[in-house]
Protein backbone atom coordinates (compact mmCIF):
# COMPACT_ATOMS: atom_id res chain seq x y z
CA UNK A 1 0.00 0.00 0.00
CA UNK A 2 1.73 3.56 -0.94
CA UNK A 3 0.46 6.51 1.18
CA UNK A 4 0.06 9.17 -1.00
CA UNK A 5 0.81 12.57 0.70
CA UNK A 6 -0.43 15.61 -1.46
CA UNK A 7 0.19 18.59 0.49
CA UNK A 8 -1.19 20.85 -2.08
CA UNK A 9 -4.75 19.25 -1.65
CA UNK A 10 -4.48 19.02 2.04
CA UNK A 11 -4.36 22.75 2.04
CA UNK A 12 -7.67 23.31 -0.17
CA UNK A 13 -10.60 22.44 1.57
CA UNK A 14 -13.21 23.21 -0.88
CA UNK A 15 -15.56 20.49 -0.88
CA UNK A 16 -15.43 19.22 -4.43
CA UNK A 17 -17.22 15.73 -5.97
CA UNK A 18 -15.31 14.42 -8.48
CA UNK A 19 -18.04 11.91 -10.07
CA UNK A 20 -21.74 12.02 -10.11
CA UNK A 21 -23.63 10.19 -7.29
CA UNK A 22 -24.39 6.78 -8.84
CA UNK A 23 -28.24 5.06 -8.93
CA UNK A 24 -28.61 2.91 -5.84
CA UNK A 25 -31.42 1.91 -4.28
CA UNK A 26 -29.31 1.32 -0.73
CA UNK A 27 -27.76 3.72 1.38
CA UNK A 28 -24.84 4.95 1.86
CA UNK A 29 -24.17 3.14 5.32
CA UNK A 30 -21.22 4.39 7.80
CA UNK A 31 -20.14 3.37 11.32
CA UNK A 32 -17.19 3.40 13.32
CA UNK A 33 -15.34 -0.06 13.30
CA UNK A 34 -12.81 0.03 15.70
CA UNK A 35 -13.85 -0.14 19.43
CA UNK A 36 -14.67 3.29 20.97
CA UNK A 37 -11.95 4.13 23.42
CA UNK A 38 -8.80 5.51 23.43
CA UNK A 39 -6.62 4.10 20.76
CA UNK A 40 -3.82 5.15 18.44
CA UNK A 41 -6.40 4.97 15.27
CA UNK A 42 -10.11 4.57 15.12
CA UNK A 43 -11.14 3.77 11.35
CA UNK A 44 -14.61 4.60 10.56
CA UNK A 45 -16.39 2.81 7.50
CA UNK A 46 -18.77 4.06 4.53
CA UNK A 47 -19.75 1.47 2.15
CA UNK A 48 -22.22 2.43 -1.19
CA UNK A 49 -22.96 4.61 -4.10
CA UNK A 50 -22.04 8.06 -2.02
CA UNK A 51 -19.10 6.97 0.11
CA UNK A 52 -16.68 7.86 -2.57
CA UNK A 53 -18.31 11.87 -3.13
CA UNK A 54 -18.69 12.23 0.58
CA UNK A 55 -14.86 11.12 1.03
CA UNK A 56 -14.13 13.98 -1.22
CA UNK A 57 -16.04 16.34 0.43
CA UNK A 58 -14.99 15.44 3.98
CA UNK A 59 -11.47 16.11 2.26
CA UNK A 60 -11.78 18.76 -0.31
CA UNK A 61 -9.70 16.45 -2.05
CA UNK A 62 -10.83 15.62 -6.00
CA UNK A 63 -10.12 11.73 -6.23
CA UNK A 64 -8.88 9.11 -4.76
CA UNK A 65 -7.05 6.14 -6.22
CA UNK A 66 -8.37 2.71 -5.22
CA UNK A 67 -6.00 0.62 -2.59
CA UNK A 68 -3.77 3.65 -2.00
CA UNK A 69 -3.67 5.21 1.22
CA UNK A 70 -4.04 8.93 0.85
CA UNK A 71 -3.29 11.59 3.46
CA UNK A 72 -5.76 13.93 3.90
CA UNK A 73 -7.96 16.46 6.56
CA UNK A 74 -11.30 15.62 7.25
CA UNK A 75 -13.35 19.31 7.55
CA UNK A 76 -16.39 20.52 8.89
CA UNK A 77 -18.53 22.25 6.27
CA UNK A 78 -17.42 25.74 7.61
CA UNK A 79 -13.21 24.62 7.15
CA UNK A 80 -12.68 23.86 10.59
CA UNK A 81 -10.28 20.24 10.89
CA UNK A 82 -12.20 17.60 12.28
CA UNK A 83 -9.20 15.24 12.48
CA UNK A 84 -6.12 14.10 9.92
CA UNK A 85 -5.50 10.28 8.48
CA UNK A 86 -5.54 8.55 5.78
CA UNK A 87 -8.04 7.92 3.54
CA UNK A 88 -8.27 4.35 1.71
CA UNK A 89 -10.63 3.66 -0.77
CA UNK A 90 -11.92 0.27 -2.23
CA UNK A 91 -13.61 0.63 -6.00
CA UNK A 92 -16.51 -1.87 -5.90
CA UNK A 93 -17.03 -4.75 -6.77
CA UNK A 94 -13.50 -5.08 -5.37
CA UNK A 95 -14.32 -4.49 -1.96
CA UNK A 96 -15.64 -5.93 1.03
CA UNK A 97 -19.01 -5.36 0.86
CA UNK A 98 -19.00 -5.22 -3.33
CA UNK A 99 -19.88 -1.99 -3.07
CA UNK A 100 -17.24 1.18 -3.22
CA UNK A 101 -16.05 1.36 0.26
CA UNK A 102 -14.12 4.29 1.93
CA UNK A 103 -12.13 4.07 5.37
CA UNK A 104 -11.19 6.90 7.20
CA UNK A 105 -8.31 6.40 9.60
CA UNK A 106 -8.17 8.87 12.24
CA UNK A 107 -7.12 9.13 15.68
CA UNK A 108 -9.09 6.63 18.16
CA UNK A 109 -10.68 8.96 20.90
CA UNK A 110 -14.07 8.98 21.33
CA UNK A 111 -14.73 12.68 20.68
CA UNK A 112 -12.91 12.75 17.43
CA UNK A 113 -14.45 9.81 15.87
CA UNK A 114 -17.78 10.66 16.74
CA UNK A 115 -17.04 14.19 15.11
CA UNK A 116 -15.96 12.48 12.05
CA UNK A 117 -18.69 10.16 12.38
CA UNK A 118 -21.52 12.89 12.58
CA UNK A 119 -20.14 14.65 9.72
CA UNK A 120 -20.29 11.79 7.17
CA UNK A 121 -23.81 11.62 8.35
CA UNK A 122 -24.42 15.32 7.47
CA UNK A 123 -22.50 14.79 4.35
CA UNK A 124 -25.42 11.69 3.41
CA UNK A 125 -24.29 8.89 4.82
CA UNK A 126 -27.00 6.58 7.56
CA UNK A 127 -26.41 4.62 10.30
CA UNK A 128 -25.30 1.30 9.46
CA UNK A 129 -27.09 -1.42 11.61
CA UNK A 130 -25.38 -4.70 13.37
CA UNK A 131 -23.34 -6.46 11.05
CA UNK A 132 -24.83 -4.71 7.91
CA UNK A 133 -21.45 -4.61 6.19
CA UNK A 134 -21.00 -7.96 6.21
CA UNK A 135 -24.63 -8.77 5.12
CA UNK A 136 -23.64 -6.56 1.82
CA UNK A 137 -21.15 -8.16 1.28
CA UNK A 138 -22.95 -12.20 1.68
CA UNK A 139 -25.93 -10.29 -0.72
CA UNK A 140 -23.55 -9.26 -3.47
CA UNK A 141 -22.02 -12.50 -3.31
CA UNK A 142 -18.47 -11.52 -1.92
CA UNK A 143 -19.36 -14.12 1.38
CA UNK A 144 -21.51 -17.13 1.69
CA UNK A 145 -23.18 -17.40 5.04
CA UNK A 146 -20.68 -19.64 6.85
CA UNK A 147 -17.81 -17.42 6.11
CA UNK A 148 -20.40 -13.90 7.55
CA UNK A 149 -20.24 -15.85 9.99
CA UNK A 150 -16.78 -16.43 10.91
CA UNK A 151 -16.44 -12.95 10.55
CA UNK A 152 -18.07 -12.86 13.65
CA UNK A 153 -16.56 -15.92 15.50
CA UNK A 154 -13.30 -14.59 14.62
CA UNK A 155 -13.68 -11.21 16.14
CA UNK A 156 -15.39 -13.38 19.25
CA UNK A 157 -12.97 -16.07 19.76
CA UNK A 158 -12.15 -16.92 23.30
CA UNK A 159 -9.16 -19.24 22.22
CA UNK A 160 -6.38 -19.11 19.45
CA UNK A 161 -7.80 -22.38 18.64
CA UNK A 162 -11.26 -20.91 18.21
CA UNK A 163 -9.89 -17.64 16.57
CA UNK A 164 -7.56 -19.84 13.55
CA UNK A 165 -10.94 -22.31 13.63
CA UNK A 166 -12.57 -18.98 12.61
CA UNK A 167 -10.02 -18.01 10.08
CA UNK A 168 -9.66 -21.17 8.26
CA UNK A 169 -13.65 -21.28 8.14
CA UNK A 170 -13.55 -17.34 6.77
CA UNK A 171 -11.25 -18.48 3.92
CA UNK A 172 -13.95 -20.85 2.55
CA UNK A 173 -12.77 -24.23 3.85
CA UNK A 174 -16.11 -25.23 5.58
CA UNK A 175 -17.88 -24.00 2.63
CA UNK A 176 -16.03 -25.91 -0.15
CA UNK A 177 -16.52 -28.78 2.16
CA UNK A 178 -20.89 -28.08 2.40
CA UNK A 179 -20.33 -27.41 -1.66
CA UNK A 180 -18.92 -30.40 -2.71
CA UNK A 181 -21.43 -32.40 -0.68
CA UNK A 182 -24.10 -30.29 -2.13
CA UNK A 183 -22.65 -31.22 -5.68
CA UNK A 184 -22.78 -34.71 -4.39
CA UNK A 185 -26.52 -34.24 -3.68
CA UNK A 186 -27.19 -32.68 -6.92
CA UNK A 187 -25.79 -35.57 -8.71
CA UNK A 188 -27.73 -37.83 -6.96
CA UNK A 189 -30.89 -36.46 -7.24
CA UNK A 190 -30.66 -36.01 -11.16
CA UNK A 191 -29.83 -40.17 -10.60
CA UNK A 192 -32.99 -40.86 -9.05
CA UNK A 193 -35.24 -38.45 -11.64
CA UNK A 194 -33.49 -40.20 -14.47
CA UNK A 195 -34.49 -43.76 -12.97
CA UNK A 196 -38.28 -42.30 -12.38
CA UNK A 197 -38.37 -40.90 -15.99
CA UNK A 198 -36.60 -44.15 -18.09
CA UNK A 199 -38.09 -46.65 -15.94
CA UNK A 200 -36.71 -50.23 -17.08
CA UNK A 201 -34.89 -48.71 -19.85
CA UNK A 202 -32.92 -51.51 -21.87
CA UNK A 203 -34.12 -53.94 -19.12
CA UNK A 204 -32.45 -52.61 -16.43
CA UNK A 205 -34.17 -50.99 -13.31
CA UNK A 206 -31.84 -48.03 -11.71
CA UNK A 207 -33.42 -47.96 -8.62
CA UNK A 208 -32.24 -51.35 -7.60
CA UNK A 209 -29.34 -52.36 -9.44
CA UNK A 210 -27.50 -50.84 -6.81
CA UNK A 211 -25.19 -48.18 -8.06
CA UNK A 212 -27.88 -45.23 -6.11
CA UNK A 213 -27.38 -46.95 -3.01
CA UNK A 214 -24.16 -47.29 -3.09
CA UNK A 215 -24.02 -43.28 -4.25
CA UNK A 216 -26.27 -42.30 -1.73
CA UNK A 217 -24.54 -44.30 0.99
CA UNK A 218 -21.46 -42.66 0.26
CA UNK A 219 -22.95 -39.05 0.86
CA UNK A 220 -24.71 -40.43 4.20
CA UNK A 221 -20.32 -41.14 5.05
CA UNK A 222 -19.73 -37.86 4.52
CA UNK A 223 -22.21 -35.95 6.15
CA UNK A 224 -21.60 -38.10 9.00
CA UNK A 225 -17.59 -37.15 8.94
CA UNK A 226 -18.83 -33.21 8.01
CA UNK A 227 -21.31 -33.54 11.17
CA UNK A 228 -18.31 -34.55 13.48
CA UNK A 229 -16.10 -32.17 12.46
CA UNK A 230 -18.43 -29.35 12.80
CA UNK A 231 -19.97 -30.73 16.22
CA UNK A 232 -15.86 -30.39 16.89
CA UNK A 233 -16.02 -26.62 15.88
CA UNK A 234 -19.25 -26.06 17.46
CA UNK A 235 -17.12 -27.05 20.96
CA UNK A 236 -14.64 -24.72 19.92
CA UNK A 237 -16.79 -21.75 19.49
CA UNK A 238 -19.03 -22.10 22.40
CA UNK A 239 -17.10 -24.14 24.85
CA UNK A 240 -19.11 -25.82 27.67
CA UNK A 241 -21.00 -24.53 30.56
CA UNK A 242 -19.62 -26.19 33.42
CA UNK A 243 -21.14 -26.15 36.86
CA UNK A 244 -19.40 -26.69 40.15
CA UNK A 245 -22.04 -28.16 42.96
CA UNK A 246 -21.75 -30.19 45.78
CA UNK A 247 -21.81 -29.48 49.90
CA UNK A 248 -20.79 -26.76 51.52
CA UNK A 249 -17.21 -26.72 51.96
CA UNK A 250 -16.30 -29.54 49.73
CA UNK A 251 -14.01 -27.46 47.54
CA UNK A 252 -16.03 -25.99 45.09
CA UNK A 253 -14.87 -22.24 45.04
CA UNK A 254 -10.76 -23.99 45.58
CA UNK A 255 -11.38 -25.98 42.31
CA UNK A 256 -12.78 -22.74 40.23
CA UNK A 257 -9.54 -20.93 41.75
CA UNK A 258 -7.29 -23.79 40.71
CA UNK A 259 -8.92 -23.91 37.43
CA UNK A 260 -9.03 -20.42 36.51
CA UNK A 261 -5.24 -19.92 37.87
CA UNK A 262 -6.33 -16.95 40.38
CA UNK A 263 -7.92 -16.36 43.22
CA UNK A 264 -11.52 -15.50 41.96
CA UNK A 265 -13.69 -16.69 44.45
CA UNK A 266 -13.46 -16.16 48.55
CA UNK A 267 -12.31 -19.32 49.86
CA UNK A 268 -13.06 -19.82 53.75
CA UNK A 269 -13.06 -22.82 56.21
CA UNK A 270 -16.72 -21.64 56.97
CA UNK A 271 -19.50 -23.76 55.35
CA UNK A 272 -21.89 -21.67 53.06
CA UNK A 273 -18.57 -18.79 52.12
CA UNK A 274 -20.12 -18.91 48.86
CA UNK A 275 -23.63 -17.36 49.11
CA UNK A 276 -24.10 -15.74 44.74
CA UNK A 277 -23.41 -17.92 41.79
CA UNK A 278 -19.81 -16.59 40.02
CA UNK A 279 -18.90 -17.28 36.60
CA UNK A 280 -15.06 -17.62 35.33
CA UNK A 281 -14.21 -18.29 31.48
CA UNK A 282 -11.16 -20.09 31.39
CA UNK A 283 -9.60 -22.59 28.06
CA UNK A 284 -8.23 -25.06 28.81
CA UNK A 285 -6.43 -27.73 26.35
CA UNK A 286 -8.09 -25.68 24.39
CA UNK A 287 -11.29 -26.23 25.35
CA UNK A 288 -13.27 -22.95 26.66
CA UNK A 289 -15.17 -23.59 29.80
CA UNK A 290 -17.28 -20.97 31.14
CA UNK A 291 -17.32 -22.31 34.96
CA UNK A 292 -19.65 -21.62 37.64
CA UNK A 293 -19.36 -21.94 41.30
CA UNK A 294 -22.32 -22.16 43.40
CA UNK A 295 -23.49 -22.13 46.81
CA UNK A 296 -23.03 -25.54 48.72
CA UNK A 297 -26.16 -27.56 48.65
CA UNK A 298 -27.78 -28.00 52.46
CA UNK A 299 -31.11 -27.37 54.35
CA UNK A 300 -30.83 -23.76 55.76
CA UNK A 301 -33.08 -21.21 57.51
CA UNK A 302 -31.02 -18.30 56.20
CA UNK A 303 -32.78 -16.11 53.58
CA UNK A 304 -29.37 -15.23 51.24
CA UNK A 305 -28.26 -19.16 51.60
CA UNK A 306 -31.36 -20.16 50.59
CA UNK A 307 -31.38 -17.69 47.64
CA UNK A 308 -28.38 -18.64 46.42
CA UNK A 309 -29.19 -22.32 46.95
CA UNK A 310 -31.91 -21.62 44.85
CA UNK A 311 -29.93 -19.92 42.07
CA UNK A 312 -27.40 -23.08 42.20
CA UNK A 313 -30.14 -25.51 41.31
CA UNK A 314 -31.27 -23.40 38.30
CA UNK A 315 -27.41 -23.10 37.52
CA UNK A 316 -27.49 -27.39 37.92
CA UNK A 317 -30.10 -27.25 35.32
CA UNK A 318 -28.84 -25.53 32.54
CA UNK A 319 -25.47 -26.83 33.04
CA UNK A 320 -23.89 -29.03 29.81
CA UNK A 321 -21.82 -30.48 32.30
CA UNK A 322 -21.84 -30.99 36.50
CA UNK A 323 -18.66 -31.24 38.62
CA UNK A 324 -19.86 -32.58 41.96
CA UNK A 325 -17.34 -31.82 44.33
CA UNK A 326 -17.12 -33.60 47.30
CA UNK A 327 -14.52 -33.45 50.57
CA UNK A 328 -13.50 -37.03 50.04
CA UNK A 329 -12.66 -37.30 54.22
CA UNK A 330 -16.00 -36.46 55.16
CA UNK A 331 -17.95 -38.17 53.19
CA UNK A 332 -15.65 -41.46 53.47
CA UNK A 333 -15.88 -41.21 57.26
CA UNK A 334 -19.51 -41.06 56.86
CA UNK A 335 -19.87 -44.10 54.53
CA UNK A 336 -21.08 -42.22 51.78
CA UNK A 337 -20.90 -43.17 48.39
CA UNK A 338 -20.31 -40.41 45.60
CA UNK A 339 -22.98 -41.90 43.32
CA UNK A 340 -25.54 -41.81 46.84
CA UNK A 341 -24.38 -38.18 47.24
CA UNK A 342 -25.16 -36.91 44.05
CA UNK A 343 -28.29 -38.45 44.31
CA UNK A 344 -29.31 -36.82 47.29
CA UNK A 345 -28.10 -33.64 46.36
CA UNK A 346 -29.09 -32.99 42.73
CA UNK A 347 -32.79 -35.06 44.28
CA UNK A 348 -31.55 -37.97 41.15
CA UNK A 349 -28.57 -38.82 39.34
CA UNK A 350 -28.20 -36.96 36.21
CA UNK A 351 -26.91 -38.86 33.41
CA UNK A 352 -23.15 -40.33 33.29
CA UNK A 353 -22.28 -38.22 30.19
CA UNK A 354 -23.53 -34.82 32.39
CA UNK A 355 -21.78 -35.74 35.68
CA UNK A 356 -18.39 -35.86 36.95
CA UNK A 357 -17.32 -36.79 40.14
CA UNK A 358 -14.43 -34.87 41.54
CA UNK A 359 -12.92 -36.50 44.71
CA UNK A 360 -11.09 -33.33 46.32
CA UNK A 361 -8.32 -33.00 49.50
CA UNK A 362 -7.38 -36.44 47.86
CA UNK A 363 -3.79 -34.58 49.80
CA UNK A 364 -5.65 -35.61 52.84
CA UNK A 365 -6.27 -39.01 52.45
CA UNK A 366 -2.90 -40.81 53.36
CA UNK A 367 -4.04 -39.85 56.64
CA UNK A 368 -6.89 -42.16 56.21
CA UNK A 369 -5.40 -44.75 54.57
CA UNK A 370 -4.96 -47.29 57.70
CA UNK A 371 -8.90 -47.41 58.67
CA UNK A 372 -11.89 -48.75 56.41
CA UNK A 373 -12.42 -46.01 54.35
CA UNK A 374 -9.76 -46.98 51.41
CA UNK A 375 -11.45 -50.19 51.11
CA UNK A 376 -15.09 -48.42 50.63
CA UNK A 377 -12.79 -45.79 48.11
CA UNK A 378 -12.48 -49.16 46.52
CA UNK A 379 -16.31 -50.51 46.47
CA UNK A 380 -17.81 -46.96 45.85
CA UNK A 381 -15.12 -46.66 42.65
CA UNK A 382 -16.24 -50.01 41.22
CA UNK A 383 -19.88 -48.96 41.58
CA UNK A 384 -19.11 -45.86 39.92
CA UNK A 385 -17.75 -47.42 36.57
CA UNK A 386 -20.07 -50.08 36.02
CA UNK A 387 -22.78 -47.40 36.14
CA UNK A 388 -20.72 -45.44 33.58
CA UNK A 389 -20.13 -42.24 35.98
CA UNK A 390 -16.44 -40.83 36.49
CA UNK A 391 -14.59 -39.98 39.19
CA UNK A 392 -11.51 -38.05 38.97
CA UNK A 393 -9.62 -37.39 42.56
CA UNK A 394 -7.76 -33.89 42.55
CA UNK A 395 -6.35 -31.97 45.63
CA UNK A 396 -7.23 -27.93 45.25
CA UNK A 397 -4.60 -27.46 47.98
CA UNK A 398 -1.82 -29.20 45.86
CA UNK A 399 -2.91 -29.04 42.13
CA UNK A 400 -2.91 -32.83 42.38
CA UNK A 401 -4.98 -34.85 39.60
CA UNK A 402 -6.37 -31.31 37.93
CA UNK A 403 -4.92 -32.17 34.36
CA UNK A 404 -6.88 -35.04 35.07
CA UNK A 405 -9.62 -33.29 35.29
CA UNK A 406 -9.22 -31.25 32.23
CA UNK A 407 -8.62 -34.35 30.46
CA UNK A 408 -11.52 -36.13 31.42
CA UNK A 409 -13.36 -33.24 31.09
CA UNK A 410 -12.79 -32.58 27.44
CA UNK A 411 -12.69 -36.77 27.14
CA UNK A 412 -16.50 -36.73 28.09
CA UNK A 413 -17.35 -33.30 25.96
CA UNK A 414 -15.88 -35.97 23.12
CA UNK A 415 -13.55 -32.41 22.52
CA UNK A 416 -10.25 -33.84 20.83
CA UNK A 417 -10.21 -30.79 17.90
CA UNK A 418 -8.35 -31.91 15.10
CA UNK A 419 -5.19 -29.90 13.75
CA UNK A 420 -7.33 -27.78 10.85
CA UNK A 421 -10.83 -27.51 12.48
CA UNK A 422 -13.23 -25.37 11.35
CA UNK A 423 -15.40 -23.46 13.65
CA UNK A 424 -18.96 -24.12 13.76
CA UNK A 425 -22.08 -23.07 15.10
CA UNK A 426 -25.63 -25.01 16.86
CA UNK A 427 -27.20 -24.20 13.38
CA UNK A 428 -24.81 -26.01 11.44
CA UNK A 429 -25.42 -28.73 13.31
CA UNK A 430 -28.94 -28.64 13.38
CA UNK A 431 -29.08 -28.24 9.62
CA UNK A 432 -26.11 -31.15 9.23
CA UNK A 433 -28.59 -33.24 11.46
CA UNK A 434 -31.68 -32.70 9.53
CA UNK A 435 -29.64 -33.47 6.04
CA UNK A 436 -28.32 -36.98 7.66
CA UNK A 437 -32.52 -37.71 8.58
CA UNK A 438 -33.75 -37.19 5.33
CA UNK A 439 -31.27 -38.95 3.59
CA UNK A 440 -31.66 -41.60 6.01
CA UNK A 441 -35.33 -41.40 5.29
CA UNK A 442 -34.48 -41.37 1.09
CA UNK A 443 -32.44 -44.49 1.99
CA UNK A 444 -35.12 -46.76 3.92
CA UNK A 445 -37.59 -45.92 0.46
CA UNK A 446 -35.19 -46.69 -1.84
CA UNK A 447 -33.99 -50.04 -0.13
CA UNK A 448 -37.51 -51.32 1.68
CA UNK A 449 -40.03 -49.60 -0.97
CA UNK A 450 -38.29 -48.84 -3.89
CA UNK A 451 -40.25 -45.74 -4.20
CA UNK A 452 -38.67 -43.25 -6.21
CA UNK A 453 -40.61 -40.49 -5.99
CA UNK A 454 -40.34 -40.95 -2.30
CA UNK A 455 -36.55 -41.53 -2.56
CA UNK A 456 -36.82 -37.92 -4.61
CA UNK A 457 -38.79 -36.09 -2.24
CA UNK A 458 -36.48 -37.10 0.68
CA UNK A 459 -33.08 -35.71 -1.59
CA UNK A 460 -34.66 -32.73 -2.06
CA UNK A 461 -35.44 -31.73 1.51
CA UNK A 462 -31.80 -32.97 2.44
CA UNK A 463 -30.41 -30.62 -0.31
CA UNK A 464 -32.62 -27.99 0.91
CA UNK A 465 -31.44 -28.12 4.90
CA UNK A 466 -28.02 -28.76 3.78
CA UNK A 467 -28.45 -25.50 1.36
CA UNK A 468 -29.49 -23.64 4.74
CA UNK A 469 -25.81 -23.84 5.32
CA UNK A 470 -23.86 -21.72 3.25
CA UNK A 471 -27.04 -19.58 2.65
CA UNK A 472 -28.47 -21.20 -0.74
CA UNK A 473 -31.98 -21.42 0.73
CA UNK A 474 -32.00 -19.11 3.68
CA UNK A 475 -34.88 -17.41 4.58
CA UNK A 476 -34.77 -13.69 5.25
CA UNK A 477 -35.59 -14.17 9.41
CA UNK A 478 -32.89 -16.62 9.40
CA UNK A 479 -30.53 -13.79 7.60
CA UNK A 480 -32.00 -11.16 9.69
CA UNK A 481 -30.80 -13.52 13.54
CA UNK A 482 -27.73 -14.17 11.66
CA UNK A 483 -26.55 -11.13 11.37
CA UNK A 484 -28.23 -9.07 14.08
CA UNK A 485 -25.88 -10.44 16.29
CA UNK A 486 -23.22 -9.27 14.37
CA UNK A 487 -20.95 -6.03 16.06
CA UNK A 488 -22.02 -2.39 14.68
CA UNK A 489 -19.22 -1.63 12.03
CA UNK A 490 -18.83 -5.33 10.67
N1 LIG B 1 -6.45 -30.00 52.55
C1 LIG B 1 -7.22 -29.50 51.62
N2 LIG B 1 -8.08 -28.50 51.90
C2 LIG B 1 -8.86 -28.00 50.91
C3 LIG B 1 -8.78 -28.50 49.60
N3 LIG B 1 -9.68 -27.81 48.85
C4 LIG B 1 -10.28 -26.93 49.68
N4 LIG B 1 -9.79 -27.03 50.92
C5 LIG B 1 -10.19 -26.25 52.08
O1 LIG B 1 -11.55 -26.53 52.35
C6 LIG B 1 -12.22 -25.37 52.86
C7 LIG B 1 -13.44 -25.05 52.04
O2 LIG B 1 -13.05 -24.70 50.72
P1 LIG B 1 -13.99 -23.86 49.75
O3 LIG B 1 -13.33 -23.86 48.43
O4 LIG B 1 -14.36 -22.55 50.35
O5 LIG B 1 -15.26 -24.82 49.74
P2 LIG B 1 -16.68 -24.56 49.03
O6 LIG B 1 -17.15 -25.86 48.53
O7 LIG B 1 -16.59 -23.46 48.05
O8 LIG B 1 -17.57 -24.13 50.27
P3 LIG B 1 -18.89 -23.22 50.29
O9 LIG B 1 -18.65 -21.99 49.52
O10 LIG B 1 -19.06 -22.96 51.74
O11 LIG B 1 -20.00 -24.05 49.76
C8 LIG B 1 -11.18 -24.26 52.83
O12 LIG B 1 -10.61 -24.15 54.11
C9 LIG B 1 -10.14 -24.77 51.85
O13 LIG B 1 -8.84 -24.27 52.09
C10 LIG B 1 -7.85 -29.54 49.31
O14 LIG B 1 -7.71 -30.05 48.21
N5 LIG B 1 -7.10 -30.00 50.37
MG1 LIG C 1 -17.52 -21.68 47.90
Amino acid sequence: MRVIVDSLEMASNVPKASEPPKASGLATIAAIATPLGRGGVGVVRLSGARAYDIACTLTGKSAFTPRMASFCRFYQADGTVIDEGLVLYFKGPHSFTGEDVIELQGHGGMILQNQLLARVFELGAKQAGAGEFSYRAFDNDKLDLVQAEAIADAIDATSAAAASSAIRSLSGEFSKKINQLLEQLIHLRLHVEAAIDFPDEEDVDFLSDGVIQSKLEQTQDKIQQVLATAKQGQLLRDGIHVVLAGRPNAGKSSLLNRLAGQERAIVTDVAGTTRDTLQETVVLNGLTLHLTDTAGLRETEDTVERIGIERARTAITQADMLLMVYDVTRDLEEEDTPLQLAEQLFGELPEAKRLLIIANKSDLLSDLLDDSSSQIHSVSQIAIKERGYEQVNVSCETGAGIDNLVEALCAKVGFHPPENSLIARTRHIDALRRTADSLAEAHEQLTVFQAGELVAESLRQAQNSLGEITGAFSADDLLGKIFGSFCIGK
